[in-house]
């Protein structure tokens, strides 16, 4: 029976990211262990080279899902070749984005990063050092739908008719502790986006009647959580 690993939030954190897994039981060898990311992969983190590595790992042997992140679309703009400098420069002062800026470039040419030929640069390196990877995060889905889970970096729209139409800015942005879900709905939403300690004062999963909250706030250096469902379970 298939066992699915939920984290989110990893923010470059190789290093917790592994031990987070072997402690809750994961194992390379097991072809039976998936493991989903509910978004936030790279940026602020010093081991997103590792990270990558060892991702890659698991997307060759078709191990792994994730749900579209807003820091994952930030590395995606840059690889569609759709990332304006303004926004480069915004995500340099305020997201932890030079550090995935120098997975591509040297330190000497992220100062120059505000030249178009430097952006290219950087998504050509990349693509040539992480080709797996590269061609992996830019078909991430906004949200992905179990019989009994929804995973998703923010929140879903339940404003809307169907809440399937939920947009990725809404999926990706949403800080879904805010909300309620309807009562209607059956499915339990497992996203993360908001560090739990700034929603309950701590790391630890947050279950809230249909939300379970998970992002254990690693890019502060604090804890990835793992949740387990089995295959029935999820
Ligand atoms: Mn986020």
């Amino acid at each position: 029976m298939l066992k699915y690993y939920i984290v989110s939030d990893i923010h470059s954190q190789f290093d917790l990211l592994l031990q987070a897994l072997l402690d809750a039981g994961f194992d390379m060898e097991n072809e039976s262990d998936i493991l989903v990311i509910a978004g936030d992969i790279l940026d602020r983190g010093k081991q997103g080279d590792s990270l990558i590595l060892f991702l890659e790992l698991l997307i060759r042997k078709k191990r792994i899902l994730a749900a579209m992140g807003n820091h994952d679309k930030y590395l995606c703009d840059i690889l569609n070749q759709k990332a304006t400098y303004r926004e480069i420069a915004w995500n340099i002062e305020h997201n932890g984005f030079a550090e995935t800026l120098l997975l591509g470039l040297s330190k000497s040419q992220l100062e120059e990063i505000y030249k178009l030929e430097i952006v290219h640069e950087m998504r050509n390196q990349f693509i040539q050092k992480y080709p797996v990877f590269a061609e992996w995060i830019l078909t991430l889905p906004k949200y992905i739908e179990f019989p009994h889970h929804i995973i998703v970096h923010g929140f879903i729209d339940f404003s809307l008719k169907d809440w399937h139409d939920t947009s990725e800015k809404y999926a990706m942005w949403e800080r879904g502790y805010k909300y309620q879900i309807p009562t209607s709905f059956t499915k339990k939403i497992i996203f993360g986006h908001t560090p739990n300690e700034y929603i309950s004062g701590n790391d630890d999963i947050i279950y809230e009647n249909q939300k379970i909250m998970i992002d254990g706030g690693a890019a502060m250096n604090h804890k990835i959580n793992v949740l387990c469902l089995t295959e029935e379970q999820i």
